[in-house]
């Protein structure tokens, strides 16, 4: 893999003000940006970005990326496109809403997920083509190694793509990233980064129109990049979602996305087992009031009684914060056959999640949702969560 081009938009400006601003002009070409990084092939060159003026919301994809995958993308390439391992609805939204505006500018292109998905995203257009790389390792790997372009979707480092990770490693394509979680790493010859944004959705939306393409957006399209701002948003309330986020929806529901469908199918799916085990944790749930925080715990013992299936989880970390007064709220949920115990992180307002994920427990994500995993039993597990607390208890009464 050539480093061609390194751009990164990283900056932490305040989301407090939703208009938005027009990035600075760059006055390279995009030829010049590729020969100079062409002169430091083997060197690792970031490109950075100009700082932007503090009380604005970059909305829109930035000129010099813009101008990189222009010219990456203006003969027909073979596309390979990676979703996060265990997709949520915005890894596939994403993915998926991709995948079809490749295909109609004409280029080959492809979904290679590190593994399945859950069934309530399974109805999206498309979804059937995805290839999984645990039911078709060969097929993808082969893709993969004849990949001109790959792009990776909603992940920031190549850990969180399991067993694709030595394949995408070796591979000689191009890469570009597209994902809205902190620290990304710099595996990518483009990069286009940014933790304000809602979702991988919105940033693909943002790609379109960059590329000058709005016109292109089908109903397809539409609901793809609708399910997964609506699922990382929680259907619009966490405080990622701005303005902007409303519009760029309102503007796919104008080309045609069914928004009542997209939340019908998603949330309103559940099988009898899966309410069972909603029953379960919330029955198992800890109140710690003193340190504004809840936890749930879920036994593969619990999740067995319950039929449990992939995805049947999905959310029940939120219930906690429903809870007056609650700020932090987690679940520890057990995987015997992994010998881990998975554990989600959401919180209210200021507290990161993310570096608490990071710290304590091998993960990571956003300020207000993270995930990470522990190796030890559930209960060593639960005890060491707890002992952590009095640490944190001013940032928790914030
Ligand atoms: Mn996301």
């Amino acid at each position: 893999m050539l480093p061609l081009l390194k751009i990164q938009l990283k900056t932490s400006l305040t989301t407090s003000t939703l208009d938005t601003c027009i990035p600075p002009l760059v006055n390279k070409t995009t030829k010049e940006l590729i020969s100079v990084s062409n002169s430091q092939r083997f060197k690792k060159s970031f490109i950075r970005t100009k700082v932007y003026p503090n009380n604005c919301i970059l909305a829109r994809m930035n000129l010099e990326i813009t101008q990189a995958i222009k010219a990456l993308l203006e003969t027909p390439q073979k596309i390979v496109i990676v979703p996060h391992k265990n997709p949520d609805g915005d890894a596939i939204g994403s993915t998926l809403g991709l995948w079809h505006y490749l295909i109609k500018k004409g280029h080959e292109a492809v979904i290679v997920s590190p593994n399945d998905f859950p069934k309530f995203l399974k109805w999206m257009p498309g979804s059937e083509k995805i290839v999984n790389f645990e039911k078709e390792a060969s097929a993808a790997k082969d893709l993969i190694s004849k990949a001109s372009v790959i792009f990776t979707l909603d992940f920031n480092h190549l850990g969180r793509i399991g067993q694709l990770q030595p394949l995408l490693e070796e591979a000689t394509a191009t890469f570009v990233m597209i994902d809205h979680h902190q620290e990304p790493s710099d595996y990518a010859q483009i990069m286009y980064s940014d933790v304000r944004m809602s979702s991988t959705c919105e940033m693909v939306y943002n790609f379109v129109e960059a590329l000058g393409d709005t016109d292109l957006i089908d109903p397809e399209i539409g609901i793809c990049l609708y399910t997964g701002i609506m699922t990382d948003t929680g259907s619009f309330k966490f405080s990622s979602t701005t303005s902007r986020t409303h519009k760029v929806v309102a503007q796919l529901i104008d080309k045609g996305a069914k928004n009542t469908e997209a939340h019908n199918k998603v949330y309103d799916t559940n099988t009898p087992s899966r309410l069972h085990l909603l029953g379960c944790a919330l029955k198992n749930m800890v109140i710690l009031e003193e340190y504004h925080t809840t936890y749930i715990t879920l036994s593969q013992e619990e999740l067995d009684q319950c039929e449990y299936k992939k995805g049947d989880t999905e959310g029940f970390v939120n219930y906690g914060l429903t809870l007056e007064g609650i700020k932090f709220a987690v679940i520890f949920i057990e995987n015997k056959e992994e010998g881990i115990i998975k554990i989600s992180f959401r919180s209210e307002g200021t507290f990161s999640v993310n570096e608490f994920a990071r710290n304590h427990f091998n993960g990571g994500g956003h300020t207000n949702a993270s995930g990470g995993r522990s190796d030890v039993s559930m209960e060593e597990t639960t005890n060491f969560f707890k002992s952590l607390l009095p640490k944190y208890k001013e940032a928790l009464e914030a």
